[in-house]
């Protein structure tokens, strides 16, 4: 079948939205660092919405690794379909704000000439937690870090996103451009200040002319929000039969979506307001209030669901027991510990949460959320506990969302088959559970991670007893009947 592109765009349905801007005009504005699923569900499509405004602001996206995008989207002319998708029904649209895609090992060159182009204004990022670089317990670079360690070498040719962004500022600072802003859109606490920290860490350790120049850089802190399964090939067919052309890599996600950030641009932004972003003068309690009421429920539903055998989100909340504690964990531990946000509807945006965790029309894995839980835990559910610790409350379903990871992370599913555990650091977290069948000691072995649990929860014996408690009941009587335990009315 003939591909979506520029040459049969004019052709699709009417019922499918098209870009009301024309694509010839575009020009690269924004590089953003690691196009998948989430960026062209989110930022790609606020900016199209806005791009008959101002054509300068065209995306050139980024893949750090694998070649798949870039192969799905340059035969595409970068144009894809973005599909919204709940229990009422479904819209299609184009989004046509991708105008270049580049892959970086592959030509790591043409990548940093771009980011050095003057007309590159902002660089963005969605490169998941891992993608920093850095101890997910202290915030601050890990200068061991084997992309660390390589790219201080091979300034040239670096790997991680942070050597990328240094090398190209380094080139704009000898060529007398102004630098970029920075922008990060992945799910860590003040992720702004995270960026600038490891980048400014990486600029130091290079040359301190370097990190007085990387010193001024903007880097505001954003809030991003949308639910983004990765695409199936069932996806895929369905699309191509409404498009009535192949998409090779299209996008689905939920209707709902949020982006609130500081207005800190020195170059420039494009009017994304005007598609519904908020700005801000401090983006940071909006950040807690979403890692820790939604991120921090959708891990503990995932970790629990996959260990009872449920494949997706919807159908974990479906399990008896889930949403009484999900709605618990929302309203009696995490609530009372977030900031207060003046005139925000916290009801409202929990009811919000439980609504869109069953959108049984997005099939979102429990498997996809479950990755890379040591990068994840301590802004989801760890920086929580804490402060109900503090508060000198009880942590009861947080403690538990935690034990469901370390029983979960340790490898084996309640029938004893492997699970295919993908995380940084499922090597270590392998060889320090092997063989362990003691809840005390599979939780000791975990706690001794401290780039996860820092040493203060290492050290907490009431944490530790919660936590051996908490495996001790999903290994002897499994997931779902722990979950079934938890009865009560969800409010
Ligand atoms: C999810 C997030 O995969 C995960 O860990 O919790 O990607 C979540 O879907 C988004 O943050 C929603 O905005």
């Amino acid at each position: 079948m003939t591909r979506l592109s520029n040459e049969t765009l004019p052709h699709l349905p009417e019922a499918i939205e098209k870009p009301d801007y024309d694509r010839t005009k575009v020009t690269v504005g924004i590089v953003h660092l690691g196009i998948g699923a989430f960026h062209r569900a989110h930022q790609a499509v606020f900016t199209d919405e806005v791009l008959a405004r101002d054509p300068t602001w065209g995306i050139c996206g980024v893949s750090l690794r694998s070649t798949e995008t870039r192969d799905a989207l340059a035969p595409q002319d970068g144009l894809y379909t973005l599909k919204v998708q709940d229990g009422e029904g479904e819209t299609l649209r184009i989004i046509g704000s991708v105008i270049e895609t580049l892959v970086a090992p592959e030509d790591p060159h043409a990548v940093l000439a771009r980011m050095a182009d003057p007309a590159t204004r902002i660089v963005s990022l969605t490169v998941t937690e891992k993608g920093y670089c850095h101890n997910p317990a202290t915030g601050r670079l890990d200068e061991n870090h084997p992309d660390v360690l390589h790219d201080l070498q091979n300034p040239g040719k670096p790997r991680s996103a942070v050597g990328f962004i240094v090398e190209a500022l380094a080139r704009r600072r000898a060529t007398g451009v102004a630098a970029f802003t920075l922008l990060s859109c992945d799910n860590l606490p003040s992720n702004g200040h995270v960026l600038k920290r490891v980048v400014s860490r990486f600029a130091e350790l290079r040359d301190p002319g370097l990190a007085a120049f990387v010193a001024d850089v903007a880097s505001p802190s954003t809030m991003i929000d949308r639910i983004v399964p990765a695409t199936t090939d069932a996806d895929r067919a369905a699309i191509a039969v409404s498009l009535g052309v192949d998409d090779a890599w299209p996008v689905v996600s939920e209707p709902f979506r949020q982006w609130v950030l500081e207005d800190h641009f020195p170059l420039g932004r494009p009017a994304w307001e005007e598609a519904g972003a908020v700005f801000v003068p401090e983006v940071s309690a909006f950040e807690t209030m979403k890692l820790r009421l939604l991120n921090g429920s959708h891990s503990t539903l995932a970790y629990l669901g996959f260990l009872a055998g449920a494949e997706t989100v919807a159908d974990a909340m479906a399990l008896p027991g889930m949403k009484v504690l999900i709605d618990g964990l929302m309203r009696e531990e995490v609530s009372p510990t977030l900031p207060p946000l003046a005139g925000f509807d916290l009801a409202g945006y929990r009811e919000a949460l439980i609504a869109r965790f069953n959108n049984a029309a997005l099939r979102h894995r429990t498997w996809q959320i479950a990755m890379d839980g040591s990068q994840k835990l301590p802004q989801r559910l760890l920086g929580t506990i804490r402060d109900r610790m503090r508060a000198g409350a009880s942590y009861d379903r947080l403690a538990l969302g935690v034990a469901a990871w370390m029983s979960y992370a340790r490898g084996l599913d309640e029938a004893g088959e492997a699970i295919d555990v993908r995380d940084p650091l499922a090597g270590r977290i392998a060889a320090l559970t092997q063989g362990l069948e003691d809840p005390e000691e599979i939780v000791a072995a975990f706690l001794s991670i401290t780039e996860v649990f820092a040493e203060d929860l290492n050290r907490d014996a009431g944490f530790r007893a919660a936590l051996a408690d908490g495996v001790s009941r999903l290994l002897l009587k499994g997931a779902a009947v722990e979950l079934a335990a938890w009865k009560g009315p969800v409010r």
